[in-house]
């Protein structure tokens, strides 16, 4: 089935004298400065720091608000024999979170015990399962990750239980007094003063390693142990700021950067046996395969398990034990793909009533037969394929669970915000929402969404997807040269995108092939002149019959090379096509 999302094509255009002058200062070739300014990078400074990113850069984690109580709480805890309960959440986020800290108290020697919330059973972050766990495992300290912001109910129940609450999160805090607890590290408090606001979940966990191990060196140099277990930790926070689409700025990058390596060194049974699970091109781990082998096996373990098995993993100290547990979490993550297949296929047959985007500017698709794991996912799906907004819900018992994606442009808030008074529970970002609603109400929240949505868009469809790419390229200007220097510049990641490239009038130098399992991709050989690359489109195989002999192709870009067997080739990476109509013109 054709996409129904119009797609335009647009080059960014940065000013060509500021392109030239940074080109010539910073000695990098004029294409990498196009990519650089793009991305609004425009000193020679700010081109070294990326291209030598040092450790030293990292702010002292003490400046974080609250920072200085949760250390000395803590060194408490361990001095004392207390019992510390590490708290995290069933995401990417918290899982490596909590994984830093356990591993960081155990090295203190301290008693620590860890807690996953069950998705299915206990829900997002703290809840009554929170005050069963610190009884069941009578700790007097409890150390969350990634939550407890607005955890303000269930921290006041544990301090009436005599457990003392330490706080590490990166949520918005809500207006209004933060939660009564011994420390609440979150550099998004109001009242932050640190340098830098974008750290996620396992970034803060990580700053209280480091903040930790400063202490026990007592002002001076840490130990080698130390050294290396933070260098360790870095490669859990790599995965977590990679996952949860912090902008890859500051000590972001900083983190991604270093953890990358530790990631590709693999030095625990548990980071080998995943990186090993997730089948890489051998010798690179990229922030790419971060984000799509390494995170999804993870939060595979959560949807359609529990997250505790992707904790035990990272913590286990056996190989083969952590060959079975990256076994286990790599079958969850096969598991969940063929979910989402199916439910992909259903909702965009379901989609089909109202396929008219003028008129049905957004799409509530709901059923009984979908697993609310996995509607997320799928309704990110939906909004690419359908170009506008999608809000995709399981149903059981009468209650249907949804999640809610959009286009640039349209908030969620503005939209979901039209049903108040018909759901149980709905909440999120302008980005992302999930909500909660009785499902007997579900074609009255369509046609209210609807409605708004209508207003919103001035009764027009909603405005065409538009693909950027940073300048055109020829084909004979790519090679080793030009992919070995924009390498330099990794890791990308959010608000600091890859490169894309245009490239127009390539003809076909072999026919298309099919490519995965599922047939949804395919590969084929372009050429200008004398230059022919491969390239391989994602996604894009049920657009192959476009392609004729003949009939210039343009196409739109991101380099990359491909290691099979010690061998590696240059190719690229299509992210959208245009046969015969030049989408630039
Ligand atoms: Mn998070």
């Amino acid at each position: 089935m054709p996409s129904n999302a119009p797609i335009r094509w647009r080059l960014r255009r940065s000013d060509p004298t500021i392109v030239a002058e940074l080109a010539r200062r910073a000695g990098v070739s004029h294409i990498a400065a196009t990519v650089l300014a793009n991305r609004g990078c425009t000193s020679s400074e700010e081109v070294k720091r990326l291209l030598m990113p040092s450790l030293h850069q990292l702010h002292d984690p003490l400046l974080l608000p609250d920072m200085p109580a949760a250390v000395a709480r803590v060194l408490a805890a361990v001095r004392a024999k207390e019992t510390i309960l590490v708290h995290g959440d069933y995401d990417v986020d918290g899982v490596t979170g909590t994984t830093i800290l356990v591993k960081v108290l155990e090295h203190m020697g301290a008693k620590v015990r860890w807690h996953i919330p069950d998705r299915h059973k206990d829900g997002y972050a703290f809840g009554p399962h929170s005050l069963e766990k610190a009884k069941e495992t009578g700790a007097t300290l409890v150390v969350s990750v990634d939550s407890g912001t607005s955890a303000h109910e269930w921290i006041e129940k544990l301090g009436a239980m005599g457990v003392d609450v330490v706080v590490t999160d990166h949520h918005e805090a809500k207006p209004g007094p933060l939660p009564r607890c011994v420390a609440v590290v979150n550099a998004k408090r109001a009242d932050s003063t640190y340098p830098f606001r974008e750290l996620c979940g396992g970034g803060v966990a990580f700053k209280l390693a480091w903040a930790l191990a400063q202490a026990r060196a007592d002002g001076g140099k840490v130990d080698e142990a130390w050294r290396s277990l933070l260098v360790e930790c870095i490669g859990y926070a790599a995965i977590a700021t990679v996952c949860d689409v912090v902008p890859m700025r500051d000590e972001n990058r900083l983190i991604a950067h270093y953890g990358l390596r530790e990631i590709q060194a693999g030095r625990t049974p548990g980071m080998r046996a995943l990186v090993d699970a997730c089948n890489l091109p051998q010798g690179r781990v990229s922030s790419t395969t971060i984000g799509y082998q390494i995170g999804p096996r993870i939060n595979a373990a959560g949807r359609l398990a529990n997250a505790r098995i992707a904790v035990e993993l990272f913590l286990s100290k056996d190989m083969d034990e952590a060959r079975r547990l990256a076994a286990q979490v790599d079958a969850l993550n096969t598991a969940r793909k063929d979910k989402e297949r199916v439910v992909v296929d259903e909702a965009v047959a379901m989609a089909a009533r109202w396929i008219d985007a003028r008129h049905h500017p957004v799409l509530v698709l709901a059923s009984e037969a979908w697993d609310p794991g996995v509607v997320g996912i799928v309704a990110g799906r939906i909004v690419g394929r359908m170009g506008r907004p999608a809000v995709v819900l399981g149903v059981k018992d009468g209650v249907a669970k949804g999640s809610a994606r959009t286009i640039a442009g349209l908030s969620l808030m503005d939209v979901m915000s039209a049903g108040d008074g018909l759901y149980e529970t709905w909440g999120g970002h302008h980005q992302a929402a999930g909500c909660t609603i009785k499902a007997e109400r579900l074609d009255a929240l369509r046609e209210r969404l609807v409605a708004r949505a209508r207003e919103l868009l001035r009764g027009e469809p909603p405005p065409p997807r538009v693909h950027e790419a940073d300048c055109e390229l020829p084909l004979s200007a790519y090679g080793e040269l030009l992919l070995d220097e924009l390498e330099r510049f990794e890791p990308w990641g959010q608000d600091f995108q890859g490169p894309v490239f245009a490239t127009r009038d390539l003809r076909l130098a072999e026919q298309p092939t099919i490519m995965g399992k599922d047939r949804k991709h395919f590969s084929v050989r372009l050429r200008s002149g004398d230059a022919v690359f491969k390239a391989k489109a994602f996604g894009l195989a049920e657009r192959m019959g476009e392609l004729t002999p003949g009939t210039p192709i343009h196409v739109l870009w991101r380099p990359d090379r491909n290691t099979f067997r010690g061998t590696t080739t240059i190719e690229m990476t299509i992210e959208d096509f245009a046969v015969g109509v030049d989408p630039l013109a």
